[in-house]
């Protein structure tokens, strides 16, 4: 594959993040999203930071306008207007009725907490821009209460990782990793299920009725305890991976914004360390990467996904080389399949255009390509570095290409290259945008 013109991949990029601007964030695609996601944000910043560093400060700062007092930040900001256009909407929740909530409308639930560390990038990028508008000071507080809800009230393991308690809070909804879990929990919710998402993508790309019902029946279950995460039943409760990996990533970044402004680093370059000797309970020496942990039962899911992967992105893993040999390995790199596939190409359930059950996600690419220039840096000792720097350099020219060559599509067969979800989807142009930029990815 030929890397694109830089100026049409650039041009390009930038007009689907134009194009799905609402004013003081981006809309994740204008149709089949039409409202603010929380780690949507956190990607879409670090493409903006280098075209716009003011939008990309709004960016996020926008999504913190949407913070409860309890520090969570949500997984949807909710634009009122297009309540009948995404379903569960703001009436779902009616988050108004909640003490803690904001003003503006939000879900209950949250996502993963990549928020830091694109504050932190946003910041690296454009220091001047930072430093005029105080960014950093005014967003460190707001992060630090983030990070201490998941601390304090997403600890349900009781080993120092956050659980989440709904699949749409992993960003991987119908990821392989939840099936087991999933299959005890009701497919029968009070609330009717309406299915707008359908309208822009075709329903075998999306999750199926069955998943919806259980989506819906535990958002039901959370919210009526009040999206407390104190008292109540979750009947889903699970330690992710990729979620914790990219909280011990923000909590480092955190140890530096914090260093910046003249605040104490320790207790977060602490946490890191604590969060990444604690993933080191959901490593699966078999499988030769991280799974997920059913805190409901003990139980490790053992399945090969690309969430078990994304840990790479810390310089300071453990079990580092494994995960590279399976990375590189027949389940996802090594028969050079387009870009990352999001599960084992060998399992018997792998469906190469079913979301989260197969597919090739940019954003999860460019984690991996992140992952693979971390231990390929000349002090991370790697007895491969070479091989690894030239597959990142092989799956960054194949996102930047794949993605201008569609449309900015939300996610691909693996072993085609063929487009699917929606188009001008905004995280893809966000971060094919950022790899041509090659700035965080070194
Ligand atoms: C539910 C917005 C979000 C992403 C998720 C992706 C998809 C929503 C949905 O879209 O999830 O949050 O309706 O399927 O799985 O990662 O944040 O782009």
């Amino acid at each position: 594959m030929t890397s694109p013109v830089p100026e049409s991949l650039a041009k390009a990029a930038i007009a689907v993040l134009n194009r799905n601007w609402a004013g003081s964030h981006t809309l994740p695609a204008t149709g089949l999203y039409p409202h603010q996601w929380s780690w949507d944000s956190g990607f879409i910043a670090l493409g903006l930071r280098h075209v716009d560093p003011d939008r990309a400060q709004q960016e996020l700062e926008s999504l913190l306008n949407g913070q409860w007092d309890d520090g969570r930040l949500p997984q949807i900001i909710y634009d009122v207007s297009r309540d009948d256009d995404y379903s569960p909407g703001a009436s779902f929740w009616r988050s108004g009725e909640h003490p803690d909530a904001p003003i503006v409308p939000t879900t209950g639930l949250i996502q993963p907490p990549n928020h830091a560390w694109a504050a932190w990038e946003v910041h690296r990028t454009n220091p001047e821009a930072s430093e005029r508008n105080s960014f950093l000071s005014r967003v460190y507080p707001r992060l630090v209460a983030w990070h201490e809800y998941l601390a304090t009230r997403r600890n349900r393991g009781g080993n120092g990782l956050a659980s989440v308690v709904h699949p749409w809070e992993s960003g991987m909804d119908n990821s392989p990793l939840w099936d087991e879990a999933l299959a005890r929990v009701p497919d029968t919710p009070k609330h009717e299920i309406r299915r707008p998402d359908l309208q822009h993508a075709d329903a075998g790309e999306r999750p199926s009725a069955k998943e919806y019902g259980r989506y819906f029946w535990l958002a039901e279950q959370y919210r009526d305890h009040g999206c407390n995460d104190l008292e109540g039943e979750d009947s889903f409760v699970l330690e992710d991976p990729t979620f914790n990996a990219l909280w011990a990533r923000s909590e480092l970044a955190l140890a530096d914004i914090a260093r910046t402004i003249g605040k104490d680093p320790a207790p977060h370059d602490e946490r890191a360390q604590a969060l990444t000797d604690a993933l080191e309970t959901l490593f699966d020496t078999d499988l030769g990467l991280y799974v997920a942990r059913d805190v409901t039962t003990g139980a490790l899911v053992r399945k090969s996904t690309i969430s078990g992967l994304i840990p790479l992105i810390l310089a300071r893993l453990h079990s580092a080389q494994p995960v590279l040999q399976t990375l590189m390995g027949p389940g996802f790199l090594g028969s050079k399949p387009h870009m990352v596939p999001s599960y084992d190409i060998r399992a018997d359930d792998f469906e190469p255009a079913q979301y989260w059950r197969g597919p090739a996600w940019f954003n999860m690419t460019w984690l991996v390509i992140l992952g693979l220039r971390t231990h390929s840096a000349p002090d991370a000792g790697a007895q491969d570095s070479g091989l690894y720097e030239s597959e990142a350099q092989r799956l960054a020219t194949n996102l930047q290409e794949l993605a201008v060559r569609h449309g900015f599509p939300e996610y691909i067969d693996p072993l085609t290259g063929a487009p699917h979800g929606t188009r001008n989807f905004s995280w893809t142009a966000a971060l094919a945008l950022d790899l041509l930029k090659a700035e965080t990815a070194q």
